[in-house]
């Protein structure tokens, strides 16, 4: 897969992309990563690729010119390229959106700054508006690094095993397990026993259950739209009717319990 990143600071990029699983994956071919100068684009003599905005107000806008110029120049490589700018404006990224855009062979990502781009360069030039969170940070190449981050590891080769990628929170909406590793005993705090048991169904109920508690007490909005097995449906019930409630007793917290019944029951023929 390809990334021809679009940015004012390149070498932003140089150290985060060049460690660790994404270092070996660019190593491996796996991955390519280009990035490109906007300021490159600019054909005047001072460069220029940002002004004041027209109809006043603070901050300045990035040009149209340098960054049509830029897309162009790799769209001349490959015309099928899928273009993402990363602006608050966009759909929040998720791990739905990093599986959809895995499938893709080449993308560009535009980097914003100052007060964004000119208005036009949304109407000509990009496929899909992405935002990695609802604050706004001083440029858009922190998200592009997150993107490419979360769509790399869904890559074949790119993790040890291609498993792993499929025991991730969110893989099937549900937030991750806890995990433990030696030492058994740590002041005091030991590792729960079926995890030493040896008895694998014993252990991968365990962790189901597990997954499903922190789910239901960090994220129930998750539940609420998860595809649950009718084993899952019958824990999340013994859950819910143990003692153990999971901290979830307020007012729209039953809301969402309810939201949670309704839509595990629309989904299963014996809902919980
Ligand atoms: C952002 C986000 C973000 C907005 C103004 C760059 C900044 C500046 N990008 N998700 N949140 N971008 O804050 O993607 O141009």
């Amino acid at each position: 897969m390809r990334f021809d990143i679009l940015t004012l600071f390149p070498g932003m990029f140089s150290s985060p992309l060049r460690e660790s699983i994404l270092g070996k994956a660019i190593e491996k071919g796996l991955i390519q990563i280009q990035t490109v100068n906007i300021r490159d684009f600019a054909l005047d003599k001072h460069q220029v690729v940002d002004d004041t905005p027209y109809g006043g107000g603070q901050g300045m806008v990035m040009k149209v010119e340098p960054i049509a110029r830029s897309i162009e120049w790799v769209k001349s490589q490959d015309p099928s390229v899928w273009t993402i700018y990363l602006t608050p404006q966009g759909k929040q990224f998720n791990q739905e959106i990093a599986l959809t855009l895995s499938s893709k062979s080449h993308l560009i990502l535009l980097c914003g700054r100052y007060e964004g781009v000119d208005e036009r360069v949304r109407e000509l030039f990009i496929d899909e508006e992405i935002s990695i969170g609802d604050y706004v940070l001083t440029g858009g190449e922190l998200g592009a690094m997150v993107l490419i981050d979360a769509v790399s590891r869904l890559l074949p080769g790119v993790l040890g095993s291609d498993r792993s990628a499929e025991e991730d929170s969110f893989f099937n909406s549900l937030l991750e397990y806890p995990q433990y590793t030696r030492p058994f005993d740590f002041r005091g705090s030991s590792v729960p026993e079926v995890l030493l048991s040896g008895n694998h169904s014993a252990i991968s109920l365990w962790r189901r259950k597990e997954a499903l508690k922190r789910t239901l007490a960090r994220r129930p909005d998750l539940l609420a739209k998860a595809n649950l097995s009718n084993e899952e449906k019958k824990l999340l019930e013994e859950i819910l009717h143990s003692n153990d409630d999971c901290g979830l007793r307020n007012a729209d917290d039953e809301q969402i319990l309810k939201k949670i019944r309704r839509t595990q029951t629309d989904k299963g023929e014996d809902g919980v």
